[in-house]
């Protein structure tokens, strides 16, 4: 059944030796790969050189693919939670109207804000999120959350107010490159991130500048590695710009044709002591006016931060001035600078509001509708009327993944009722009333919502390249079997829609929209409507793909000029079951959106079209800096600890297989020689790290890239395990059991993961 594009020869081959395309799920960047298969195994994997994005690059990690496919860890069966905590197998029927009987039921008796959907896809798979929204809709969900509640909703509340949209940089043609708390060598962020980091070092008239405690990878290759003290971010930014003004540095065309609110900023700005904030942040003020005056020359910059500063102190203000040093030059709107972008449906809902919505029991800003994740356990374990009592959980493992791992687990036991939709036992199923088994990502329909780049962007969607694990189903499928069992639609209701697409894509479109029109609780469960009716028409095994054509006819209706200028034909309703049909049909990906630099203005979602460079707050907080501490340690914790670097193998919790490791098997804590030496261990010894969260015991690894002072320990460990299907065991530390949700941002309640405060001991 699998769709794959097959051999033009007519003899036959032999299936394991067949190459079938798919992509990687281990990060955001998905590279396009093909893989052969032997049974259910997958045995080879090599780039895809046709991927429209990626063009055959891979890294080390998508080669071992297999262990995320197979593993002992795999759901097969609905499974209900007893009264003794042990689980019993159930059919996918009664487990169904269990799950739906079990979270009405809590909304009935407390209300609709009782109950929270969490998750809703990772690195590789955005459709589940899709078709859990007509779950939301269905049981009346509104308060939702996800992983980016702990890592960006503080740029997005950032880029809310300066852009009402998203951007992102071209790395591949900036004359000068600056990445912020950002390691791309291992965690990418861009397509084939290793190629374009050498090829800028390659370059003499291109420049890097790396701002990172570490030396990492990325800055080894730099031009300018800024190796601020941790934390201190905000004072070797605000330098970068004081330099830009008082050096007179600044675009200030740029900054009148196309901006609102310099003024303050600029003045701001102006008033920072470079040699001070210097000194605060531990980088030699001739390094920072060097790496000023180049950012200053430069015909383009762009600029990428991630989570070496969105999870530490001044996190909000960081991202508000490393954003301003590409304003402040004029960098938008050309190539090698940063652009806004198209996309087939967004990943942030921007707002400009002033202030956002506030959580319920907690009381904290809601920014882009998603709580701030790391006070999920304050709104549940607590005794205000509005507590969350029921959480649908989806493609996620918060009780791993979110700080306080224990204080997560006792949330769990808190709650009245609970559903887990995973591939895998996870350390936060394990504590659900129900868990519901899906498909994995090769054996179904995927595609993610990541791609950001300009002129040209891409989407890819995925057909499975396996048949569904026993036992499990698509989360398409799932979400359909509930919004049925909440009563919605039935076979008759949706028998005409079923009827039209029958009859072709154009009449289908018309018979939605006239059914949704006519039955508007129809609307909001649209996404298992589609799957149900255009995507039962759809090639075997596409069925759901159907929700990409609302996405499709979106962008053409958002895009029509640039959806055309990527070669796809058609008007309005046309255009966009065009652009659906080249999206099922390619395994390469789809260039959907061709626009001109010019257009980069009109995807800027302001008013007046400009960029309103004053948010007052965070002007009034970069006044304010100069007050504030630069140093977090403590006589009782005199190292700060980078909990959840990215490394080599790390992949976030998709692999629990510690096996897919080639090194670093158990995940070890880096310190600097000195460091090292002060604590009395050796690289392959012992060590006891201690924080205000917890303590665990690590292997050493003595690492001369390490600032003193500075310790890291790899995110994505601590998964249990068992690799003959018995009792399973954790390698390696756990990060989250170290961190605790009170360290974050107060903007966006984001946790301070990179800097936790800790001490060291040897462990005899
Ligand atoms: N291999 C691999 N790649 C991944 C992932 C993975 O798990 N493994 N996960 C993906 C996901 S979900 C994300 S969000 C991204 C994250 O990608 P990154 O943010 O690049 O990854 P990290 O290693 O967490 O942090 C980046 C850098 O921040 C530095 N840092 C620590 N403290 C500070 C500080 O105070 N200031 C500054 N300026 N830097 C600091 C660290 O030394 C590190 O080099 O990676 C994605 N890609
Ligand atoms: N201390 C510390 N904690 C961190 C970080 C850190 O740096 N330090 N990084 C944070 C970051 S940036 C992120 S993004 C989060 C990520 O943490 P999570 O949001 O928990 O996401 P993932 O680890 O990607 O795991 C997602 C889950 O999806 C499941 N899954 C895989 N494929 C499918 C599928 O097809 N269907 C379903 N239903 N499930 C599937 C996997 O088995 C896994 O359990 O972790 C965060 N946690
Ligand atoms: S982990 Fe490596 S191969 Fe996989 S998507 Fe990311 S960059 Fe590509
Ligand atoms: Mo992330």
């Amino acid at each position: 059944m699998a769709v794959t594009d097959s051999p033009s020869s007519t003899e036959p081959i032999d299936p394991k030796m067949e190459w079938h395309k798919t992509v990687c799920v281990l990060c955001s960047n998905n590279c396009g790969v093909e893989v052969r298969l032997d049974d259910r195994e997958i045995t080879r994997i090599r780039g895809n050189k046709a991927h429209v994005a990626s063009k055959g690059y891979t890294c080390e990690k998508a080669l071992r693919l297999n262990h995320y496919q197979n593993n002992t860890s795999r759901l097969t069966s609905p499974m209900r939670r007893e009264a003794d905590g042990t689980y019993t197998e159930v059919d996918w029927d009664t487990a169904i109207s269990e799950v739906v009987a079990g979270l009405s039921g809590v909304t009935e008796k407390h209300g609709k804000r009782s109950l929270m959907y969490y998750g809703g896809g990772g690195q590789g798979n955005h459709l589940v999120g899709a078709y859990g929204s007509a779950t939301r809709r269905a049981l009346g969900i509104t308060v939702r959350s996800n992983a980016l509640a702990q890592e960006k909703t503080g740029e997005a509340w950032v880029d809310g107010r300066l852009f009402a949209a998203h951007t992102h940089g071209d790395f591949h043609h900036a004359e000068v490159s600056i990445f912020v708390g950002k390691n791309p060598w291992h965690s990418h962020g861009f397509d084939e991130a290793r190629r374009v980091l050498k090829n800028i070092a390659a370059d003499d008239a291109r420049s890097m500048i790396v701002i990172d405690p570490r030396r990492s990878e990325t800055a080894d290759l730099a031009d300018f590695h800024l190796q601020v003290k941790p934390g201190t971010d905000a004072f070797c930014v605000a330098a970068l710009g004081g330099i830009l003004v008082q050096e007179g540095l600044i675009n200030q065309t740029f900054l009148d044709e196309n901006t609102v609110g310099s003024e303050p900023v600029v003045a701001e700005l102006g008033k920072v002591d470079v040699a001070d904030y210097s000194a605060r942040c531990g980088v030699e003020e001739d390094l920072l006016r060097a790496a000023a005056r180049r950012i200053g020359s430069a015909d383009s910059v762009a600029v990428l931060e991630d989570l070496g500063i969105e999870m530490a102190p001044n996190s909000t203000l960081v991202s508000y001035l490393q954003k301003l040093l590409w304003i402040l030059v004029g960098s938008f709107a050309k190539p090698g600078g940063m652009t806004t972008h198209s996309s087939m449906a967004p990943i942030f809902n921007y707002s400009m509001a002033r202030r956002e919505p506030l959580t319920p029991v907690t009381g904290s800003q809601i920014i882009s509708d998603l709580v701030p994740c790391n006070e999920i356990p304050e709104m549940i374990s607590s005794d205000h009327p509005e507590r969350i009592r029921a959480m649908l959980i989806e493609s996620s493992n918060p009780v791993h993944s979110l700080a306080g791992g224990p204080d997560w687990r006792q949330a769990m036991k808190d709650l009245d009722f609970s559903v887990v939709i995973d591939v895998v036992m996870t350390e936060t199923a394990r504590e659900a009333s129900y868990i519901l088994p899906a498909s994995s990502q090769y054996e179904k329909v995927e595609a993610t919502f990541f791609s950001l780049a300009f002129p040209d962007n891409t989407f890819t969607v995925r057909a499975p390249i396996l048949e569904p694990l026993e036992g499990t189903l698509p989360e398409a499928e799932i979400h359909a079997r509930i919004v049925r069992e909440v009563g919605l639609y039935n076979d008759e209701t949706i028998a005409p829609l079923r009827a039209a697409a029958e009859e072709g894509i154009e009449a289908f479109g018309v018979a939605m929209m006239t059914a949704t029109a006519e039955h508007p609780e129809l609307a909001g469960v649209a996404p298992v409507i589609l799957y149900e009716t255009l995507g039962q028409t759809l090639p075997e095994g596409m069925a759901g793909a159907a929700i990409v054509w609302f996405s499709a006819q979106q962008a053409a209706r958002k895009y029509p000029m640039a959806v055309r200028a990527a070669g796809i034909e058609g008007d309005d309703a046309s255009l966009g079951n065009n652009l659906f049909q080249k999206l099922v049909e390619s395994r390469d990906g789809v260039v959907f959106t061709r626009h001109t630099y010019d257009e980069a203005w009109d995807l800027l979602k302001t008013d007046d079209k400009k960029i309103q460079v004053d948010i007052p707050e965070l002007v009034a907080d970069l006044a304010a800096l100069s007050g504030l501490p630069t140093d977090h340690r403590t006589e009782e914790f005199p190292f700060i600890l980078a909990a959840g670097e990215r490394r080599s193998f790390t992949a976030n919790a998709i692999m629990r297989d510690p096996s897919w490791r080639k090194r670093d098997a158990e995940g070890a804590l880096r310190l600097s020689p000195a460091d090292a030496e002060t604590v009395g261990v050796e690289s392959g010894g012992r060590i006891r790290v201690t924080t205000p969260g917890g303590t665990a015991v690590a292997v050493v690894e003595v690492n001369e890239t390490m600032q003193d002072g500075f310790i890291s320990l790899p995110n994505g460990m601590g998964l249990d395990y068992s690799p003959a299907g018995g009792n399973p065991e954790a390698t390696g530390i756990s990060p989250n059991e170290l961190t605790t949700a009170d360290w974050r941002d107060e903007y966006a309640g984001t946790p301070w993961h990179k800097h936790v405060p800790a001490k060291l001991e040897a462990v005899g």
